[in-house]
């Protein structure tokens, strides 16, 4: 049992680690971050579904660290795209160059706004969705690891509002509250997204599962 006291959090990026780092203390465990791992380099995701690189992405850190690992595979997915850009979110803009002084998120949200333009409102809806993924060291079997989800409905806005959050948030309206994902606190963005119900899922079920 000792060595599940600390568990890895298998991802690179500082949106999902600020995310993730406050609700998972409800394990009771000690969280990692990557930083204390330089050894993991980047992890091939080449999975089809988010469960597939979520189980992917766990199961390298699990392996190299020697340690408990949970990932977080998400995205955003867009009607009027058929679904894209789905499980290739964070590499959607990969085709365009950056301008200058821009980052990639900047760029994968300037091909969004461009792709939607023209797209009335009643076609705007998307939702944003994460899996979640547990594995322990030497238990790689597909059904050892503990897989939860969580989604979240809203439409893409025609421009960006608010500077919170990473990724998609700016452009991501949440029609109930009337305001994007980035114009929210962390805690009111957690109490609604795909990954705050996630997480909360992986926290119901853990114990049962560190038990199996
Ligand atoms: P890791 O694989 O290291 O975890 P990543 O950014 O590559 O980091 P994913 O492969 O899961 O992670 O890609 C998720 C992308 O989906 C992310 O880069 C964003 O572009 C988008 N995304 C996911 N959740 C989001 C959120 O809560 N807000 C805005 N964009 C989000």
């Amino acid at each position: 049992m000792t060595q599940l006291r600390r568990v890895v959090l298998a991802t690179h990026n500082q949106g999902k680690v600020r995310e993730l780092a406050e609700p998972l203390k409800a394990l009771g465990v000690e969280v990692l971050g990557l930083g204390e791992f330089p050894e993991v380099g980047d992890i091939i995701e080449d999975g089809t579904t988010f469960a597939d690189n979520a189980c992917i992405k766990a199961a390298a850190v699990a392996r190299i660290t020697g340690l408990t690992s949970i990932a977080d595979d998400s995205g955003l997915e867009v009607d009027a795209l058929n679904g894209r850009p789905g499980v290739y979110s964070a590499r959607y803009s990969d085709d365009m160059p950056l301008l200058e002084g821009e980052t990639r998120d900047a760029c994968n949200i300037r091909k969004l706004i461009a792709e939607m333009a023209g797209v009335p409102d009643s076609g705007r809806t998307a939702r944003f969705v994460c899996t979640m993924a547990a594995v322990r060291p030497g238990l790689y079997a597909r059904e050892q690891a503990l897989i939860v989800s969580g989604a979240w409905e809203g439409r893409i806005l025609a421009e960006c509002r608010g500077t919170n959050g990473f990724g998609y948030d700016p452009v991501f309206l949440d029609e109930e509250l009337g305001i994007s994902a980035a114009e929210m606190t962390r805690e009111q963005k957690m109490g609604r997204s795909h990954r705050g119900c996630a997480v909360r899922a992986l926290v119901r079920a853990w114990p049962a599962w560190l038990a199996g």
